[in-house]
């Protein structure tokens, strides 16, 4: 009650939904089994040097075949929400034509499972595990990839529609064109500035022409994941620069139909942008009901003369990126909560009207089970300060509606294999044994109270 809260608790809005995230390629393993095919990520992890101690996803948490048990965890820590992603090649293992239904078998179990234990399913579409036979193809440059996407998405939800009511397309199309295609740091691995550019607009495409086929099919709630990250800095134009190219040009064609100008303008040396065609905008720019996003850490730039471009960043030549004295996850990431509030307060503001959730929120540290326990008060204080910062942007008009906390469990780190642990929950990937750290029991009171009690 009012007089028995402590100065420093905070309550969310009621019905604000709490839970967890994870995806198929970093949880699963069976990667042979029940008729999947093989992805860009098999492919990229199996190539020497591309992830750190050779890691492939290949068991992986085994989850495919413990998600029985996994949900019963997610029951146990009182979680309302489960966000989980679909592997495009268990349902079309060469990425078009003939389905597989075993792979849709898998997550209709799955789907009907945290239902039985009350948790409300949040499905992604595409977390970054392309079908091989569509990289052939040219993977994410090729339009094809875009309508073969649609395709796939109407493919779930003819099985998943009548229990799933919240989908949201693409997982971080940032990461999947940029990384995947302009730096080389993911899957599928190739370093060509111009053919990220075309990813990017064949991504938002595909997530344009599948929006439409599940709308047409009745899809309660539609979304569409972005990884966004605050840009700031002491010249005006460096920041414009990069937060053209982290955030606006996704976020511009999703919630405003078109392409930044400036964006448009700086990439003209790596594109001339011809495989934008007349009516895409029009698709890609259909109305969303959430919009997702994760959040990890902000960017600060400065200029610097001869500073070569980031690799992540094309034609970022000049600008630098550097580190204040924060401190650091295991990542190396910044930890600065209240660029997490700065967000959600400028979201609100530049982008009105479109609802908020954050679907991946979290830290790696370097946790150590000790007699079946871990301690990772670090990890709490992330979580705490950021549910604060989270709370904040709240009452600063903020229309937020829920909060995923990366990750359920440790898990495939992508580039990073399994050294990087990111999860509430501690995997022993020897036994496979879970045993849920105590920020895993922190988060549960917090769920429990809907707020957080000082
Ligand atoms: C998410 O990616 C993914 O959706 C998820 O699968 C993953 O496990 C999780 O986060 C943890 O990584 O690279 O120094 O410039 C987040 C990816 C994180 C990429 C922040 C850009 C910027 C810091 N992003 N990162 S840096």
């Amino acid at each position: 009650s009012e007089e028995t809260a402590g100065k420093g608790d905070i309550t969310f809005p009621k019905g604000f939904v709490w839970g967890t995230a994870t995806a198929s390629y970093q949880i699963e393993g069976a990667v042979s089994e029940d008729g999947r095919g093989p992805s860009i990520w098999d492919t990229f992890s199996r190539t020497p040097g591309k992830v750190v101690g050779g890691h492939t996803g290949d068991v992986a948490c085994d989850h495919y075949h413990r998600y029985r048990d996994d949900v019963a965890v997610m029951a146990d820590l009182g979680m309302q929400a489960y966000r989980f992603s679909i592997a495009w090649p268990r349902i079309q293992p060469d990425g078009s034509g003939p389905v597989n239904p075993r792979g849709l078998d898998f997550y209709e179990r799955l789907v009907d499972e945290l239902h039985g234990h009350g948790i409300t399913p949040i499905v992604t579409l595409y977390h970054w595990d392309l079908p091989q036979a569509l990289e052939d193809r040219g993977g994410w440059t090729s339009r094809e990839t875009a309508e073969r996407f649609a395709e796939y998405a109407a493919i779930v939800h003819g099985r998943l529609g009548d229990r799933v009511e919240t989908w949201t397309t693409l997982n971080e199309p940032w990461c999947s064109s940029f990384l995947g295609y302009g730096a080389g740091i993911h899957a599928p691995g190739r370093t060509e500035p111009g053919a990220a550019f075309a990813a990017v607009h064949h991504l938002l495409l595909g997530h344009g022409l599948a929006t439409a086929e599940l709308r047409a099919a009745g899809a309660k709630q539609v979304g569409i994941t972005l990884n966004l990250a605050p840009i700031s800095g002491n010249d005006p134009l460096a920041v414009a620069h990069i937060d053209g190219l982290q955030n606006r040009i996704f976020l511009d064609p999703v919630l405003r139909k078109e392409y930044p100008a400036d964006v448009v303008e700086r990439a003209r040396r790596f594109t001339d942008w011809s495989f934008v065609r007349d009516g895409d905008l029009d698709l890609i720019g259909a109305p969303i009901d959430l919009l997702g996003v994760n959040y990890y850490s902000p960017t600060t730039v400065e200029l610097r003369a001869g500073q070569p471009a980031n690799p992540v960043h094309p034609g970022s030549e000049g600008i630098a990126f550097v580190q204040g004295e924060e401190e650091r996850t295991a990542m190396g990431w910044s930890v600065v909560p209240s660029a997490l509030t700065d967000l959600l307060v400028r979201l609100s503001r530049d982008y009105p009207g479109t609802p908020l959730i954050i679907t991946e929120n979290g830290a790696a540290f370097d946790d150590v089970l000790v007699d079946g326990r871990v301690a990772d008060e670090r990890r709490i204080a992330f979580l705490d300060g950021h549910f604060r910062a989270a709370h904040a942007a709240i009452e600063a008009g903020a229309d937020l509606r829920g909060y995923l906390v990366w990750s359920l469990m440790d898990n495939f780190e992508w580039a990073e294999g399994y050294g990087k642990r990111f999860g509430l929950v501690h995997v022993d990937y020897a036994s496979q044994n879970r045993v849920p750290k105590d920020s895993a029991l922190w988060y549960r009171e917090v769920v429990r109270r809907n707020g957080i009690q000082s």
